[in-house]
């Protein structure tokens, strides 16, 4: 990277091996990606030094015509890209902007339907050792056992026994398209509210390759460095009957000062996404996905659902290898050079920080440029390590392969 002259040498060497990283290993984290020069610049800038609490047009410190210039910039570019009444663009997070929508459209001791934790869905969603557990009644919905899908009849006998305020719908560990038309019913059904947690697929959706959830909820969140590839942040797509609601929620009500360096960054990727590449992006993501999967299916490594029609597959262990944890899986997997995390399956017996099954990927790599052919040798890598997990002579060897292979597609090669 070409930095100014560098006094805090210790901070700046760190990220310097950070950028080595990276460029030398394979990314392979479902929520990762590798966000464009201009986005990193973005985010580097000037715009650190602003306080701009309020909104444009509405703020409380002087100094913001530009700021105002820059945030209605990414809110119109949010809104057109999704075809969204309203957006608000300060979320620091995808868990900011979920307790936003709560705080907005809820009053504590609600009830909210939510997908378990265990069975693909996100802490915010009503665990109960996060705010939303704690401060909302949250009721769980799963997957079937049978084909390891969302269970819509469970959904809609919970929502007529419970009669949520809000239902919501999304995941971070769930290998199927989510229809969003389903939900809808079933909370036009209960009158209920209908949020659809987009953070890992907004780029999918964006790209087209998944259906927009924004013609049937009321609320939309997602985050804006997943898929969608631009900084790391949060947003909110609303109706125009939620937006003040939702706005406030935001502002005073759980943030202070945005983000103002990362708002503009955010405007640099809504642009990205809206340029005609990014669709080839998003198909060679589902693409990338299915070859990866089809591949680890051929080395006898059993894939939750039967495989993935978006940008992650769930791998079980346990017929793999009984003895063989995610966690386990994991660590031999980042000694040689491979980046995922452990992820529980459905029904996994395991805990949570130990699981049965890893979370696999295909953004970060497809950013780089490779395509289904590297995928295949991928998953021969990664067979590789788990079969030979305790021999450090096989697992420095696929390191070698990896570098090898990471040295064709450096993401940031000018590093
Ligand atoms: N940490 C994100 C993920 O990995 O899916 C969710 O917040």
């Amino acid at each position: 990277m070409p930095w100014p002259t560098i006094r805090d040498t210790e901070t700046f060497a760190l990220i310097e091996r950070e950028v080595e990283r990276q460029n030398s290993t394979l990314q392979l984290i479902a929520s990762e990606n590798f966000a464009s020069p201009e986005v990193l610049a973005a985010t580097g800038t000037v715009l650190t030094n602003k306080y701009s609490e309020g909104y444009p047009g509405k703020r409380y410190y002087g100094g913001n015509e530009l700021i105002d210039e820059v945030e209605d910039l990414a809110r119109e570019r949010a809104t057109a890209l999704f075809g969204a009444e309203h957006a608000n663009v300060q979320p620091h997070s995808g868990a900011n902007a979920n307790m936003a929508v709560y705080l907005g459209l809820l009053q504590p001791g609600d009830t909210v339907l939510g997908l378990r934790l265990d069975q693909g869905g996100h802490l915010t969603h009503g665990s109960p050792v996060n705010a939303s557990g704690i401060l909302y009644r949250f009721v769980s919905y799963g997957v079937t056992p049978s084909d390891e899908r969302i269970d819509f009849d469970q959904v809609r006998d919970l929502a007529l026994e419970h009669r949520p305020k809000m239902i919501v719908a999304g995941a971070t560990a769930y290998p199927r398209i989510i229809d969003p038309a389903p939900f809808r019913e079933i909370a036009d059904e209960v009158g209920a509210l209908f949020m659809f947690d987009a953070a890992h697929v907004a780029g999918l959706i964006a790209g087209g390759v998944h259906p927009n959830p924004v013609p049937y909820a009321d609320v939309v969140t997602f985050t804006t460095h997943k898929t969608l590839r631009g900084p790391r942040g949060g947003c909110i797509l609303t109706r125009a009957e939620h937006a003040a609601a939702i706005d406030k929620a935001v502002f005073p009500g759980s943030q202070g000062g945005p983000l103002d360096h990362v708002i503009a960054a955010k405007a640099v990727a809504f642009h990205e996404a809206a340029q005609p590449e990014f669709t080839e992006y998003a198909q060679q993501i589902l693409a990338n996905a299915n070859a990866l999967a089809e591949a680890l299916a051929s080395h006898g490594l059993r894939l939750v659902s039967g495989g993935t029609d978006n940008h992650l597959m769930l791998v079980d262990l346990r017929s793999f290898d009984e003895e063989l944890s995610g966690k386990k899986a994991r660590l031999a997997l980042d000694r040689a050079g491979i980046s995922l995390n452990e992820n529980t399956v459905p029904d996994d017996p395991r805990p949570p920080y130990i699981t049965s099954g890893l979370r696999i990927g295909t953004p970060a790599v497809t950013t780089q440029g490779m395509r289904e052919r590297e995928m295949r040798e991928i998953a021969f890598q990664i067979n590789e390590v788990l079969t030979h997990r305790e021999d450090e002579g096989a697992i420095a060897a696929v390191r070698d392969e990896v570098a090898n292979l990471c040295a064709k597609f450096a993401p940031y090669p000018q590093s």
